[in-house]
């Protein structure tokens, strides 16, 4: 291995300013807002505060999914938050969600708005509303389940595993990257094999699981995420791969996955969603002056 500097921890931790990488200007040790700032309304009875990582693609996919499916509840207004300029610390976005992390969600169709955070519940939330995407069906539900709160347990070893140590701090630590590659790829065996006994995570139906697992482990084996895909060798995760291919072939998945975006090809960028015809007209290809 290599040598990397000897770091001796004094008996009590304290907050480096300076010592946060990429991320030094928003992490905190502390939570709750750092400014006023009130959230904006739209006309929709769902309000979506996100940004288009892949935590924030699961709701936008699942939203464009239910639209397709004819569920007219389930229009949204989807507002961006720019989470490298501090807007999850802003007090409103706070009140929807005090964890300050994209994606929330205000459900307004009812006489109180409902409040609800963390992907994994906003999706559970919606499959219920508009029962789609999460059978009733005991088995099928309970492997549903067990795929989608693997997601929500899993993919942190792969963002602020991985991908901080292999793509964002600001030193390379053979030890850490080790550690978080390998358990990347035994994530990815555990879907791959998974993927060889059924079509989809929770057998034949395409389900939340999908839609949360998608983002992020579809998101690697097609080379989106961290630039990783040669080093990490995710074509070896064949099923991944056909069932990662399957699901975006979805135009719900393509769509959802344009909302909220700021980084990437123009025409995949909207970086504000109020309307079904904002994908034609409001891409920021169709924004931006022709050169
Ligand atoms: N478990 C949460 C994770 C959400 C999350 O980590 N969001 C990130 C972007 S992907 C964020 O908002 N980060 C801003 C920050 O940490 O200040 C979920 O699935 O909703």
């Amino acid at each position: 291995m290599t040598d990397t500097p000897e770091y001796t921890p004094p008996k009590v931790w304290t907050w480096n300013k300076g010592n946060g990488g990429r991320f030094a200007n928003i992490n905190r040790p502390i939570a709750g807002p750092t400014h006023d700032k009130e959230l904006p309304v739209g006309r929709h009875p769902l309000q979506l505060y996100s940004l288009a990582t892949p935590n924030g693609q699961k709701v936008t996919i699942m939203l464009e999914e239910l639209l397709a499916l004819g569920h007219a509840g389930a229009e949204y207004d989807a507002w961006l938050i720019k989470i490298g300029e501090g807007d999850q610390f802003g007090s409103g976005f706070v009140g929807v969600n005090p964890n300050s992390k994209i994606p929330a969600l205000l459900d307004r169709s009812g006489p109180k708005p409902i409040r609800v955070f963390e992907s994994g519940a906003i999706l559970v939330h919606l499959a219920e509303k508009f029962g789609a995407f999460l059978t009733t069906e005991p088995r099928a539900r309970a492997e549903c389940f067990s795929w989608l709160f693997w997601q929500m347990g899993s993919a942190p070893y792969v963002g602020g595993g991985f991908g901080h140590f292999y793509a964002y701090a600001p030193m390379k630590f053979e030890y850490a990257i080790d550690r978080f590659s390998m358990e990347t790829k035994r994530q990815l065996d555990v879907l791959d094999r998974r993927l060889a006994e059924s079509a989809y995570l929770a057998g034949d139906e395409y389900t939340i699981a999908d839609i949360a697992v998608f983002p992020w482990y579809g998101g690697l084996v097609k080379g989106w995420l961290y630039g990783a895909a040669e080093f990490l060798q995710v074509h070896e995760y064949k099923n991944v791969m056909r069932w990662a291919d399957a699901i975006l072939e979805r135009p719900a998945v393509r769509r959802g996955r344009k909302v909220n975006r700021v980084n990437g090809e123009l025409s995949d960028q909207l970086h504000e969603r109020h309307d079904a015809s904002d994908f034609d007209t409001k891409t920021q290809d169709k924004i931006a002056p022709k050169k």
